[in-house]
């Protein structure tokens, strides 16, 4: 029965401070909204995504880093394409591999991205639907926020996401196990597998498998080390929702460690606007008084810019009102 199994919005064992949002509850609207203030992230259950989904793409994903590293350099690129240990152009490394892809389903351009791939298959397939399903469930979170902020119309954000022209990308990184870590010269320090950094979309979500590595930079500046869990989808507010709400909703800067037996595999989808897409605060969220803390730019201008920069850098610092 579906109620039987629905999933419980209580951490499964001791304290984590992560806000869990259970998206069957309309209720947990206020949450959501104090879960983006607060942290800028939180975990999604009861999201209705079918685990079956999940799991053909995990496994496609593991076979696809599994290659020959002959092979994933074949579709090795910039800014798409597979990518190992450096991230960027601008001199930034970590502990993993990737593959970056564009996941404008309507661009026309059919599969996400066609010379990947020798020949239709699974992996593609596993690729276009998990990320029809994403991109609906955050549109439906997104939705939730409007509810929770109070305005309207619902489609607010939304909208921005599923524009035609949407500029989002589906990441899919792999954290091999590293043998620096646990050895005696390594002298207990951790070693990065992605470093910290914000995301400059809007929002991203994030689902991994069991292993550990994330984890989020708290307001008094501690890192929290975000407890795995393969069923749920992690969320974290962008720096463009960061400007539209007028510094309301944090942008958290995140990072992943990289683990000394186990490898991690996270596919993350970043939901972006459209290029000519004008970001400013939204003016239904602010009151007579309030100043605008950003000039306004357009996203094209903004991923342009966080292009040029480091990982860690304050991106929107230059676009902050004197
Ligand atoms: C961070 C969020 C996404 O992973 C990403 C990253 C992009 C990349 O890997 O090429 C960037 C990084 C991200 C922001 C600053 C620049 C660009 C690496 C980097 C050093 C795909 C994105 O959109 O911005």
């Amino acid at each position: 029965m579906a109620v039987l199994s629905k999933q419980v919005a209580v951490p499964k064992s001791g304290f984590s401070p992560i806000p869990v949002i259970d998206m069957s509850d309309p209720e947990s609207k206020h949450a959501l909204v104090k879960a983006c203030e607060d942290f800028g992230f939180f975990k999604v259950i009861n999201h209705g995504i079918s685990a079956e989904l999940v799991s053909v793409l995990e496994h496609e994903t593991v076979e696809f880093f599994s290659l020959p590293k002959s092979e994933k350099t074949l579709v090795a690129g910039y800014p798409f394409g597979y990518g190992n240990s450096k991230i960027g152009r601008n001199g930034d490394v970590g502990w993993v591999e990737y593959l970056l892809m564009n996941a404008n389903l309507d661009s026309g351009s059919g599969p996400l991205f066609p010379s990947l791939l020798k020949s239709p298959g699974t992996f593609r397939n596993a690729l276009e639907e998990y990320t029809i399903s994403v991109r609906k469930m955050t549109c439906d979170v997104l939705e939730m926020i409007i509810d929770g902020l109070g305005i309207k119309p619902r489609n607010t954000l939304s909208k921005l996401v599923s524009d035609q022209n949407t500029d989002s990308i589906l990441r899919l990184n792999h954290y091999p196990p590293c043998p620096l870590i646990n050895k005696k010269t390594n002298c207990g320090k951790n070693v990065i597998g992605f470093g910290e950094h914000t995301d400059p979309q809007i929002i991203s979500v994030l689902r991994s498998n069991n292993t550990s590595g994330l984890q989020i930079n708290l307001t008094d500046g501690s890192w929290v080390s975000v407890p795995p869990d393969h069923s749920s989808f992690f969320f974290n507010v962008g720096d463009s929702l960061q400007v539209m709400t007028n510094g309301r909703f944090k942008s958290v800067r995140h990072r992943v460690l990289a683990n000394g037996d186990k490898s991690r595999v996270s596919m993350i989808y970043f939901a972006g606007p459209s290029l000519t897409q004008r970001i400013a605060p939204l003016t239904c969220l602010m009151d007579n008084e309030d100043e605008m803390l950003y000039e306004e730019f357009t996203w094209s201008e903004y991923r342009n810019s966080a292009y040029n920069s480091r990982l860690s850098d304050n991106r929107l610092q230059q676009f902050e009102r004197k």
